[in-house]
């Protein structure tokens, strides 16, 4: 395992120091930029300096959207259908596993002390009782009828269709790291490399969660979020917003996202896609849309096609992996506005 662990390392270290490189910048530019949505909304602030935008990584608030020290539960839910699912979990689920197992288990002691040889002597011969029969069959019938409105309501939810308008994601999968591509903003991806243990700590982050350039988004209006993977099957999910879903080679996997509320929410790769597949963590950081307007224009990013978005949008683009394509950015480059800076 070391062998393997250690045959990756180069590689690896080369695109963390990229990043490095590239946080630095970003703090250095960030120290005069202010957080004027209308100012970067006018454009100027596109033409002046591309990439010095009015962001810095929001701190994330301790315990929520990751996880937490001992948890045995589902973490917060910060979605509809997270609250949904949670409520489904705590109030029927679980206390109905817990009612059936205590009662199988009473039954089972009733019987073992009761009909034990010593106590029960000559046993009974029956062998049927109608009304026993007709009441084990329909409780527990009822009981699944129970469990499966709730369950069809919430398969049905997670597979509602974004809205027109929906701000569209692409989410590649690569080995091993996640690119997000912005096709309603212009098309600029931006890859997501794992940080070291150093630069989470440096940052007040948590290990293996933690990533240099997040999926910014705007909370509160509804994501369309597609998926693909560009060499293996992966799968993107974040526990805290109830979201995982299959990012496969060849085909766009769709799914509706509302975040709640502003927020930073960590989570992880969750299909075994090859050696580094636990190293390719998540990082979705939800802003207010003045906010997410002004992190995306300084990704170098636009939003021109307002005008016309109800043509547009009617399908969304379909983009190539940009790092599929050879001599195209791949693990640990900096996204495409940054490296305007950079240069
Ligand atoms: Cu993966």
């Amino acid at each position: 395992m070391l062998a393997v662990t250690a045959a990756f390392m180069p590689r690896f270290a080369f695109a963390q120091d990229a990043a490095t490189t590239d946080a630095a910048t970003t703090e250095a530019t960030t120290s005069e930029a202010t957080l004027d949505p209308a100012e970067a909304a006018d454009g100027s602030t596109e033409e002046a300096a591309p990439g010095a935008g009015a962001y810095t990584p929001m701190k994330p608030t301790p315990g929520k959207g990751m996880p937490v020290a001992g948890g045995i539960g589902f973490q917060d839910q910060y979605s509809e259908d997270g609250e949904f699912a949670l409520w489904m979990h705590d109030s029927i689920l679980l206390p109905l596993i817990t009612a059936i197992s205590l009662f199988v288990l009473g039954l089972l002691l009733w019987v073992v002390m009761k009909f034990r040889r010593g106590a029960n002597p000559t046993p009974s011969k029956t062998t049927h009782n109608t009304l026993i029969e007709v009441v084990w069959t329909l409780v527990p019938v009822l009981i699944l009828v129970a469990i499966a409105i709730p369950s069809i309501t919430l398969l049905a939810r997670q597979y509602e269709v974004p809205p027109k308008d929906a701000v569209t994601i692409k989410v590649t999968g690569y080995q091993w790291y996640w690119g997000y591509t912005y096709p309603d903003n212009g098309g600029f991806e931006v890859i997501s490399n794992m940080l070291t243990e150093e630069e989470a700590a440096a940052r007040g982050e948590p290990h293996q969660l933690a990533v240099d350039n997040r999926m910014v988004v705007p909370a509160g209006v509804p994501l369309r979020i597609q998926t693909t993977g560009a060499d293996v099957i992966h799968s993107f999910a974040v526990p805290s917003l109830w979201f995982k879903i299959d990012a496969v080679p060849g085909r766009v996997n769709e799914r509706l996202l509302v975040i709640d509320e502003p927020g930073v929410y960590y989570g992880q790769c969750s299909e075994l896609c090859g050696a580094r597949h636990a190293y390719m963590p998540i990082t979705v950081e939800a802003l207010p849309m003045a906010q997410y307007r002004a992190w995306v224009l300084a990704q170098g990013g636009s939003f021109g096609d307002e005008a016309d978005s109800d043509e547009e949008v009617d399908a969304a683009p379909l983009q190539q992996p940009e790092s599929a394509i050879e001599g195209a950015p791949g693990a640990g480059a900096p996204p495409v506005g940054t490296a305007a800076t950079t240069a």
